[in-house]
């Protein structure tokens, strides 16, 4: 990490999912060869604690962006770091094509079920009945559909190698989602194709609760829509979805 002072919501997950990312390019020894792509949304100034080569795409044009860099430098590891609306929502064409073509890269995917930034308004990843800046009376399934499952919708696809779905809220998850950051550099080093990881976060500005009560909320909330869990390992499916 840089220097700068982190710009996130005290308790916010952004801070840990890069911190984590940072430490693994350390330890690997390859921050040096590395390039990531930052998102727009609560992480767009990623390049501003990320030290290491970055640039910034459009609101969701991440994976196409880290497409034509790892295709220029097939021998850099490239990752994108990108929120849910950036990548399920703005990004969904860029993000399936990428990962169907399996792009030798690695998506780092926070999932807040909100637009952060912006305001709080509604995802494809806010759940039924959450409330939001434009679900003011809760997501209802029949005019807004529902919540998207990005990890299982990306495993159907053969370019993926490794998906996963992870959280930063407590040690024991931080540990887990940083040795999944680590597998999947690990397969971008062995050219496997895209390896996916998506941290489910709170937002606790954005969902309106302290710190604690958003990891709480989240735990009993969010997980019971976005287990966490090994979703595809080697390029095999590991659980029905
Ligand atoms: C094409 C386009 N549409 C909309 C916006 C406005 N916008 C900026 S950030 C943002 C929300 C980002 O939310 P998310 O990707 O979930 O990340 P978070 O802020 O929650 O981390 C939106 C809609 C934009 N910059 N560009």
């Amino acid at each position: 990490m840089t220097d700068n002072a982190l710009t996130y919501c005290p308790g916010c997950g952004h801070g840990t999912a890069h911190n984590i990312t940072m430490e693994v390019l350390e330890e690997l020894g390859i921050g040096d060869e590395t390039i990531g792509v930052a998102p727009v949304g609560c992480s767009v100034f990623a390049y501003d604690f990320m030290n290491v080569d970055m640039t910034q795409a459009p609101h969701g044009r991440a994976p196409a962006v880290a497409t034509g860099i790892s295709r220029t430098w097939p021998d850099k590891y490239v990752f994108t770091y990108q929120g849910d609306g950036d990548l399920a929502a703005i990004g969904t064409a860029e993000t399936i094509h990428a990962c169907n073509r399996g792009e030798n890269i690695v998506i780092i995917f926070v999932n807040n079920g909100i637009y952060g930034m912006t305001g709080g308004q509604m995802a494809p990843t806010t759940l039924e009945g959450m409330r939001t800046s434009t679900s003011p009376y809760g997501r209802e399934i029949e005019s807004m559909g529902s919540p998207i499952k990005m990890s299982e919708l990306v495993a159907q696809l053969p370019g993926t190698y490794f998906v996963t779905r992870q959280s930063v809220h407590t040690h024991k998850n931080v540990r887990k989602a940083k040795k999944a950051i680590k597998k999947a550099f690990e397969n971008t080093r062995l050219r496997k194709g895209l390896s996916f990881i998506e941290i489910v976060s709170n937002c606790n500005s954005g969902w309106k609760m302290t710190p604690n009560e958003s990891n709480e909320w989240m735990e009993e909330n969010m997980f019971p829509m976005f287990p966490l869990g090994d979703i595809k390992v080697n390029g095999k499916l590991k659980q029905a979805s």
